[in-house]
């Protein structure tokens, strides 16, 4: 347990983050890409290896004292994680793979038994490919139509296309919290607003909010949300689902097998009840309660603290960039519309070559499409770099960076 910080103490936060002391092609590593994953705090770092230590063994089923120890342990990460985003029910949290999974189990479960013929998927032109496919994959099979709320030139969603595109023929609307590439924060609440009006469910994918601010599943009133245990300072492999227990007890499983099951006949089965009927097979134990212990984690230094660490750091990068020529920021230009993401050209340089020019310099960012080309094409942009912060960064570090960026645009344009 980290004791509670009554203002942020980046330092002391550090000192818990060892990966933060290596040095990467000689300069000391500069973390930039929380987007893609955030690193771990030794509390999550040793919870891992005293479970494998000291009470590894499979759950539910085992009378065994390491059993017992291991069930509880597993079935407490998921209280914390319902009390971290103020779910109705600790039921109502599915621990899944990743926010991906997550998804694909709604449209999977959900959506076969509820999508049909002519029924519409109502999107945003800002999701990620796993905020997509799914969808497509089930459009696809049912004959439905998905439709994309597209943004204005800041990368805020259309409102005159919210209320366009979202109608009676609407049957759920999934949208991102904060976008990866933009860093938009969407107003969830408004979504569901009108989408509950055409009796339409709502899926946020959080992947990029739960990790940097506090998300309360309950206001949003969303139906489902999904997000991913490695963004925010859990191991990989983890993630969670939370959906209201009146879709869950409606919706047939997604992956079958043991665990699930509360009996099997030759002639057929039953599903366990909530919300162990999603969770087929031996699950990610240590992986869950690495997760709780990230959970403690962030609620030690307070969600309201991370927010603002971020809304301080983000502000100050942009103040930077624009001292750079060339340098083009997306996305809103106030910060509080936004999370820590900052995704950028500058001049013709390819975002690979600008990475690997960071990458020198020690700092680790992200190029690409970042799984949303949807999104690149609408832009009509082929690739983008992006920074992406967390409660470890400084504006120490943000210089080292405008210094690097200064670097490379005096490289490529002499
Ligand atoms: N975005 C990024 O660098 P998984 O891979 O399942 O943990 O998360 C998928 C995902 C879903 N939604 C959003 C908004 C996301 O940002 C991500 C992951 C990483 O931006 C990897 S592509």
């Amino acid at each position: 347990m980290v004791e509670k910080l009554a203002t942020i103490n980046v330092p002391r936060i550090r000192e818990d983050f060892p990966i933060l002391k290596r040095r990467v092609n000689g300069k000391p590593l500069i973390y930039f890409d929380n987007a893609a994953t955030s690193q771990k705090p030794i509390q999550v770092i040793e919870t891992l290896d005293k479970y494998y230590r000291e009470y590894n063994a499979n759950i539910h089923r085992g009378i065994h004292k390491l059993a017992e120890e291991a069930t509880i342990a597993h079935e407490e990460a998921r209280e914390k994680i319902a009390k971290f985003i103020n779910a109705n029910r600790t039921e109502e949290i599915v621990f899944v793979r990743n926010a991906t999974e997550a998804i694909n189990l709604v449209a999977y479960a959900w959506g076969r038994a509820n999508i049909k013929q002519g029924d519409k998927i109502v999107l945003t032109i800002m999701e990620h490919h796993s905020n997509i496919v799914p969808w497509q994959q089930l459009a696809n099979e049912k004959g439905a139509k998905l439709e994309f709320i597209k943004i204005d030139e800041e990368g805020h969603l259309r409102q005159d296309e919210i209320h366009e595109l979202i109608d009676e023929r609407t049957k759920i609307v999934c949208i991102t919290h904060a976008s990866n590439v933009l860093g938009t924060i969407n107003s969830i609440k408004e979504i569901t607003r009108a989408a509950h009006r055409f009796g339409a469910l709502v899926l946020v994918d959080a992947a990029q909010s739960v990790p940097h601010m506090r998300v309360d599943a309950r206001d949003l009133d969303c139906d489902f949300m999904a997000f991913s245990g490695h963004k925010m300072m859990g191991p990989t492999g983890i993630g969670v689902l939370y959906g209201k227990s009146k879709h869950f007890e409606n919706m047939p499983p997604f992956l079958c097998g043991g665990e699930m099951i509360k009996e099997v006949h030759t002639t057929g089965a039953s599903w366990k009840d909530l919300p162990y009927k999603f969770e087929a097979g031996t699950p990610n134990i240590a992986g869950a309660i690495g997760l709780g212990v990230a959970v403690d984690y962030l609620r030690n230094v307070s969600m309201e603290t991370v927010h603002d660490h971020e809304k301080q750091i983000t502000g100050y990068a942009l103040t930077r960039m624009t001292e750079i020529d060339g340098l083009v920021v997306y996305g809103p230009k106030e910060v509080t519309k936004r999370v820590g993401v900052i995704s950028f050209n500058l001049g013709d340089i390819h975002a690979h070559d600008l990475a690997s020019i960071m990458d020198e310099e020690g700092i680790a960012i992200r190029s690409g499409h970042h799984c949303a080309q949807p999104l690149m094409e609408f832009l009509n942009v082929p690739a983008m770099s992006r920074a992406s912060f967390y409660i470890y960064n400084t504006n120490e570090e943000v210089d080292v960076f405008i210094n690097a960026l200064e670097k490379a645009r005096k490289l490529f344009n002499p």
